[in-house]
């Protein structure tokens, strides 16, 4: 194992390890200074960085390069998460990803250096149900990123690392993973090779929760043993009250039970928990008393999981040890105040206990083929519909696929997304807004490399232009990408009863892009060949560039 000092180096270095090439970013404490390093040196670990324009666009264009095969990471703070929130809710319940995807979260509980103190945990663990991984210290954060990674291209899903200043602002790094000499080999194909669309639907939503319910069961092993505690915790006998510590305060408060003599179990992840340990644990406890910063989630998804199990041990929270605060940070001299009264007449806590490590990678083996036979038979039961022979659409995304050698299609909601699915007419469907920004990511993993002639397309809904996808548009023009929009323009909202949301009419937002940098054409689907010259224009040309389409 190689030392280093600095957190944001040993950071870079494992995101390098893990296979992480492409990194996006919104500002925001406390994940600044390591975007910032990444800003600075990124290349010399072979990372290309860039800011975002915000955090949907971060995330989506992260997206957009795992689906083309680019290890990438999105990273903001725990308030960046809400403007994310629509792109984390679809992106983080597929499976199949052709690279690793982190979303690094900076929580800030406090709150120091924010306008609030909200806690993230809950939305990760309801319907996206993400696999969360609680660094609490520079130490910690390598081999948390090396599992992250590991875990994440194995399943081909978002995985999220949540950390906060204690473990992001850490000026010591410790030890590096022991780290694999190459980054670990995804089981699955970049799009569009790939050869069917990615989307999450009504259609689809429960498929995908139920193919997470079953990783997530494999991972079973490895989430039992991603916990650390008190060396008593394997010996026999009943305790009095042992300490339950939630991932993010991990270390810190760890050091002070073992002051305190007090038996104690810190979870590695936020979420799933290593059910099995806590309950192991509860058996022989009367009393749990959970440490954790903001809101009590740890606590009550303790004592839900005690209760299940049919079993007598009290669970108590900040409030019952005496912090009436419903927020904070639980810095050491708290935490002496609340562990002071626990602590044991005979203290016999001194070293910290770790498991054997199980490595996750292998109780992945074996998951893409299950993935992809389950993906056939979904479809089979029920196939996605797709355009009319008639419907000029179906001309239009076949002529798509046709501008080079490679295209890959991005659509967002509405009726021309959806039904372009079928058939692989398009690659992907995620959320409203996130057809460009994908298109931009999966380009910077494609598009020149290996000499290939690659080409993106977002096709974008004249109602979705306006609502989310112009801030994407003006990212992909500051960075120059690669990349052909095409306004797929109805006059209204196919999906939602034709209505007609706010918008500028059709030459003025033309002009109005056109003002911004970006090339334009316009033209009508159905008049000749025309369009179709039009569209070979565009994409025969560099950098961002859209063609509006009247349908
Ligand atoms: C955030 C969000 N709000 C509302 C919706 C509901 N919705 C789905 S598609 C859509 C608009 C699609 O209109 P357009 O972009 O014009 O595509 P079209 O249906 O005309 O092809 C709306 C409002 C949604 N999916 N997401
Ligand atoms: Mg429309």
């Amino acid at each position: 194992m190689s030392r280093s000092h600095e957190t944001p180096a040993s950071f870079a270095a494992a995101l390098a390890t893990g296979g992480v090439e492409f990194v996006t970013a919104f500002p925001g404490s406390p994940t600044t200074t390591l975007a910032m390093y990444l800003d600075a040196h990124g290349p010399a670990h072979g990372i290309e960085f860039r800011w975002a324009i915000n955090e949907n666009v971060a995330l989506s264009q992260a997206f957009g390069a795992a689906m083309g095969g680019r290890g990438a990471a999105a990273m903001m703070k725990h308030v960046g998460v809400n403007v994310a929130s629509d792109a984390l809710h679809v992106m983080g319940v597929v499976h199949g990803l052709a690279a690793p995807l982190l979303l690094v979260e900076g929580a800030d509980a406090k709150p120091g250096s924010s306008q609030s103190a909200q806690d993230n945990r809950w939305l990760y663990a309801s319907s996206p149900q993400l696999l969360v991984l609680g660094p609490s210290a520079g130490t910690e954060l390598g081999p948390c990123i090396a599992d992250a990674c590991a875990i994440s291209a194995g399943a081909g899903m978002l995985v999220v690392v949540r950390g906060e200043a204690r473990c992001f602002g850490a000026r010591e790094a410790g030890e590096r993973a022991p780290g694999a000499a190459s980054p670990p080999a995804s089981p699955y194909a970049a799009w569009p090779r790939r050869g069917f669309a990615l989307a999450t639907s009504a259609r689809t939503y429960e498929f995908h929760l139920r193919q997470r319910a079953s990783v997530l069961a494999r991972l079973g092993p490895w989430v039992e043993a991603s916990w650390r505690g008190s060396a008593a915790l394997e010996l026999d006998g009943e305790l009095e009250t042992a300490v339950v510590i939630a991932a993010h305060l991990g270390a810190s408060a760890a050091a002070r039970a073992r002051a305190h003599g007090l038996p104690h179990l810190r979870v590695l992840t936020e979420h799933p928990l290593p059910e099995a340990s806590l309950l192991a644990l509860a058996r022989r406890c009367a009393t749990l008393a959970v440490l954790e910063e903001c809101t009590p989630t740890l606590e009550r998804e303790l004592a839900a999981l005690v209760h299940r199990a049919g079993l007598g041990a009290r669970v108590i929270g900040r409030r019952e040890l005496g912090d009436p605060r419903p927020i904070g940070r639980l810095d050491d001299a708290t935490l002496d105040r609340l562990l002071a009264p626990l602590a044991p007449d005979s203290p016999t806590e001194r070293s910290e206990h770790r498991p054997p490590r199980v490595d996750p990678g292998p109780l992945l083996d074996g998951l893409a083929a299950q993935l992809e036979a389950e993906r056939l038979a979904h479809d089979q039961a029920q196939p996605a519909s797709g355009f009319p022979d008639h419907d000029p659409r179906r001309q239009l995304f076949a002529a798509l696929r046709g501008l080079a050698a490679e295209v890959f299609i991005t659509v967002d909601p509405g009726v021309t997304g959806v039904l372009a699915l079928a058939d692989h007419q398009a690659d992907v469907k995620m959320h409203m807004g996130g057809a460009v920004p994908i298109a931009a990511g999966w380009s910077r993993a494609r598009v020149g490399a290996e000499g290939r002639r690659s080409l993106a397309v977002a096709v974008v809904g004249d109602t979705n232009l306006p609502h989310s996808e112009w801030l994407g548009i003006l990212d992909a023009l500051d960075h120059h990408d690669e990349l052909l929009i095409v306004v797929a323009d109805n006059g209204s909202s196919e999906m939602t009863q034709r209505i007609v949301t706010p918008r500028l009419a059709p030459k003025v937002a033309v002009a109005s892009l056109e003002a911004a940098g970006l090339r334009c054409w316009m033209t009508r689907v159905g008049d000749g060949d025309s369009w179709r010259e039009t569209l070979a224009e565009a994409a025969a040309v560099s950098g961002p560039r859209l063609v509006w389409l009247h349908l």
